[in-house]
């Protein structure tokens, strides 16, 4: 199946040891840290390794910021990157991975659109002793040596942050509609869950209403014009599991002749650059952020597993919350 030598991956192996002994003195240990670093970034190899990523799509500006990131890095290290933009189909994602296993790439990047329906296509990649490097999101397998790592956020404690910021801006009270993501995907499953694990504990805070808009922006549109037609009259809130759904949101809401930011108040998750205009200009209250720039943590872990280096297999970012107060003196300082 793999039609690398494996002499050539030897011989990167070995030239990537040098290299890779090189940073760690200089940059003082291996091992990732529990929050994405770019401080630590890798040094560049001698020698190039060629890796493939499958990216879920570009249905977000998180999700472009996220590509941006591994490209920049993989620029940046001198290693041959091949992209595979799925359009938001796993059988896209795992068709990239069987031609990334037949072009006998030394790693694979993967940003799994959905949790389930991975096993097949990983077995055979670590049949070809080809490791795979999670990014964003996890999936559900049951034996998770077919994957060498995840990097990603807490989802669970991004929801409970939003829930818990709400509860508190509305005294425990609201009427909410839930903007969902990409249904299977593990940060809609996992935000919700968090979201909920809050609200549950506060009797005056319901969800009215809660529909995926697939965490685009034209989805959180759609979703919400709809959902103002049947619940406009009740409607205290909106919860959106990522800044380009909510940015869609307020557009509807504006349509419906309310005032987003005030007549309805909105949280949503993410932290890009368009969430902390609109909380400057009012419309938006909160955003959780997560961070997209994934890219030199997703890179140590390429480095630690063609090397047989140890490296966590969990590496999960730290998020922080922003609201209407903070985004002035925030939005200068936004990477994404
Ligand atoms: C989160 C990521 C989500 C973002 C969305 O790690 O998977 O997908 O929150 C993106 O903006 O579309």
């Amino acid at each position: 199946m793999k039609s690398l030598p494996i002499s050539r991956r030897a011989a990167t192996a070995s030239l990537l040891v040098a290299a890779i002994g090189l940073c760690l003195a200089g940059c003082g240990g291996g091992g990732s840290s529990s929050e994405s670093s770019t401080e630590e970034a890798p040094s560049k190899p001698s020698d190039s390794i060629v890796v493939g990523f499958s990216q879920v799509g570009a249905e977000s500006s998180w999700r472009t910021a996220e590509t941006a990131s591994i490209k920049a890095e993989a620029e940046r290290l001198g290693v041959e990157l091949k992209f595979s933009d799925a359009q938001g189909k796993q059988e896209n994602q795992i068709k990239a991975l069987r031609g990334f296993i037949a072009q006998g790439v030394d790693a694979i990047i993967l940003a799994p659109v959905v949790e389930t329906g991975w096993e097949p296509v990983l077995k055979e990649a670590k049949r070809a002793s080809i490791p795979v490097v999670l990014v964003d999101r996890g999936i559900d397998v049951e034996d998770d040596s077919l994957y060498f790592s995840l990097i990603a956020s807490d989802f669970v404690k991004e929801g409970e942050m939003a829930g818990e910021w709400l509860a508190e801006k509305t005294g425990g009270k609201a009427k909410i509609i839930e903007l969902q993501g990409t249904t299977g995907a593990a940060p809609a499953i996992d935000r919700q869950k968090g979201f909920m694990n809050i609200i549950s504990k506060h009797e005056g805070m319901e969800i009215i209403a809660s529909q995926s808009g697939d965490f685009r922006r034209s989805g959180g549109k759609e979703v919400m014009e709809a959902l103002l037609k049947q619940h406009g009259d009740k409607v205290t809130a909106v919860y959106a599991h990522n800044d380009d759904m909510a940015l869609g949101a307020i557009q509807a809401i504006e349509e419906a002749g309310k005032k987003p930011g005030e007549d309805v108040i909105i949280v949503s998750i993410d932290g890009v650059k368009g969430a902390f205009e609109a909380m400057v200009a009012g419309k938006l209250n909160c955003t959780v952020e997560c961070s997209p720039l994934l890219g030199p943590l997703a890179f140590r872990a390429i480095q630690a597993a063609t090397t047989g280096l140890n490296f966590d297999k969990l590496s999960i970012n730290e998020d922080r919350i922003f609201d209407r107060s903070q985004a002035e003196a925030e939005l200068p300082n936004r990477q994404y």
